[in-house]
């Protein structure tokens, strides 16, 4: 683990105050009426006005408290990959647009903050169920209180999310792992929103989450970052250290994370 910087815990304080501002401005439109626009990858690769407002609410208030800081998120022209020196905020604005569209709870607001391309604080907010998820240099907390992962080591009691979205260009390996999953382990759950599950890996509601193809940096780095803070392991597809650019993820309780990797890793 690396040691996070001494600055590590300002930044998180700023990180849940943005994460609650553009939290707030989403909810204000949650289950209203959206116009719902489709990305590159088709029709489960939305957006809405309202994820644009929200990372420019979050962008606005960083930029009020760290200036000098680089600032990286999904929507827009805004910086896309972490960069490997310096500090960074990683921001989606709506991590689970289906859903929020939908009207559907589980979406979160995600920020993290990464020191020389490592997270070192993270703040998950899911604010329609009023449920904060935050890590700095200390213990993983929801709602104030500490938690930890879960410690389900038997491979047919695992509890995985295979895979985050189900992208036009990624169906095939949804469905692998699906397959993977069902064979190998004990039961799938698919959450509709990244963080949340990584976030529910951190407090033991999930035992890991797989996904063998290509991230961005805000759908996994401050879930990650949440994760190792609730003693748990994040590593890239091949089994080594994660990191913002790795490719896939593996993150789990830690107690059965070889066989994880060794079940998803696609050199077979
Ligand atoms: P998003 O809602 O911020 O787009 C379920 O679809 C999960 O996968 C969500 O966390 C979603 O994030 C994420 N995801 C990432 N890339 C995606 C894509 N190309 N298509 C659909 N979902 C994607
Ligand atoms: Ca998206
Ligand atoms: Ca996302
Ligand atoms: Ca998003």
């Amino acid at each position: 683990e690396p040691i996070p910087s001494a600055d590590a815990d300002d930044r998180l304080a700023a990180a849940v105050a943005a994460a609650e501002r553009g939290g707030a401005v989403a909810l204000d439109s949650f289950r209203s009426a959206l116009d719902v626009e489709t990305k590159a990858d088709g029709p489960m690769d939305a957006v809405t006005a309202v994820d644009r407002a929200v990372q420019e609410r979050i962008f606005e208030s960083v930029g009020d408290a760290y200036p000098d800081d680089a600032v990286v998120g999904e929507e827009g022209d805004a910086l896309k990959t972490v960069p490997d020196t310096g500090a960074a905020w990683v921001v989606d604005p709506i991590d689970g647009t289906v859903n929020y569209a939908k009207g559907n709870r589980v979406w979160m607001t995600s920020i993290a903050v990464c020191r020389d391309g490592e997270p070192v604080a993270a703040a998950n907010y899911a604010p329609a169920t009023d449920d904060l998820y935050v890590a700095g240099s200390g213990d993983a907390r929801r709602n104030g209180d500490p938690v930890t992962v879960g410690d389900t080591a038997d491979p047919n009691a695992l509890l995985v999310n295979p895979v985050f979205g189900v992208s036009a260009s990624h169906r095939r390996e949804l469905s692998k792992a699906v397959d993977t999953v069902c064979i190998e382990f004990g039961d799938v759950r698919r959450f509709g929103c990244a963080q949340a599950a990584l976030s529910g890996v951190a407090t033991g509601e999930l035992d890991a989450v797989a996904s063998t193809v290509e991230l961005n940096a805000w759908d996994t780095a401050a879930g990650v970052h949440l994760i190792r803070r609730a003693g748990g392991r994040a590593t890239d597809v091949h089994g080594d250290r994660w990191r913002p650019g790795s490719t896939g993820l593996i993150a789990s309780n830690g107690e059965a994370h070889d066989a994880l990797v060794d079940a998803f890793d696609p050199v077979e």
